[in-house]
């Protein structure tokens, strides 16, 4: 990927992007004091954090695809889907209670995960290999939290705040992908006991697999594979939705059972 910032803006934009990301703090975009600023830049600033986190002794457990679906992108006005790393920090428990106040506007996700037995890498990855490599699915909710004013940003910006990644959960019944249509899956994501929303798994690029294959190849781009035992987020099946303290949220899917969570 074609870059621009020299490795001294590099960590200052990383040093910028941390601490909205451990404060909480919104930020303007990054492309405001550097409007040359390309995707490769972005993902250098991504990249940066990440070795920083795992440097300090946190663990990267995956990674995620973000901007997958459809609805996502009307909503956010970003045309090509992204990438962003998990570490084993984010996660949160099922059923649990998810702090708001160390995150700046969060919104939930629903969304498919897969853990993988064998390695994957390079540019041409198909679903069918993702699919072989795969050996469990699970259903998630992503919650996500841009660290930029109003939820607004461009591409570069955004993968530089690690494709707004900040928590996630996983729950129901972790499946062989074998067993199930990945593609036709129902889900339902409710708020507080009421639907939201309704879609099936096929809005994710039209097969969830499809995601986890645009993973390593943004991956391979990068210089990185996606080795076994990787878990991987494909990205939200519907538009994101904002949560605040006392919002209960659960994801059902279709034959993988539900999982929940509740803000405070
Ligand atoms: O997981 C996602 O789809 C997030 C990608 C970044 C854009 C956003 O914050 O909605
Ligand atoms: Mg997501």
């Amino acid at each position: 990927m074609r870059t621009t910032l020299g490795a001294e803006q590099v960590q200052a934009l990383t040093d910028r992007v941390e601490a909205a990301q451990t404060g909480a703090r919104a930020m303007p975009k990054l492309t405001e004091d550097f409007p040359g600023m390309t995707l490769g830049d972005g993902y250098a600033v991504q990249i940066a954090l990440r070795d920083r986190w795992v440097a300090q002794g946190r663990r990267q457990v995956g990674w995620k695809a973000g901007l997958t679906s459809q609805a996502k992108m009307d909503q956010m006005g970003v045309r090509v889907p992204t990438v962003g790393f998990l570490l084993a920090d984010m996660a949160r428990p099922e059923g649990s209670a998810v702090r708001t106040d160390d995150m700046v506007h969060p919104r939930v996700e629903l969304e498919l995960a897969f853990v993988t037995k064998a390695d994957l890498a390079g540019p041409d990855v198909t679903r069918e290999q993702v699919l072989a490599a795969t050996d469990f699915v699970l259903p998630a909710i992503e919650v996500i939290d841009s660290r930029y004013t109003g939820f607004k940003f461009d591409l570069q910006s955004v993968v530089a705040d690690n494709s707004s990644s900040a928590r996630y959960v996983v729950g129901g019944r972790p499946s062989r992908p074998e067993d199930l249509e990945l593609d036709t899956l129902g889900v339902v994501l409710e708020k507080n006991g009421e639907p939201l929303a309704i879609a099936a798994t096929a809005a994710v690029m039209g097969h969830p697999a499809d995601a986890v294959a645009l993973v390593v190849k943004v991956l391979h781009e990068l210089g990185q594979t996606l080795p076994a035992g990787s878990f991987v987020m494909s990205g939200g099946i519907t538009e994101a939705f904002a949560v605040k303290p006392g919002d209960v949220v659960a994801a059902r899917f279709q034959s993988l059972g539900s999982v929940g969570v509740r803000f405070v």
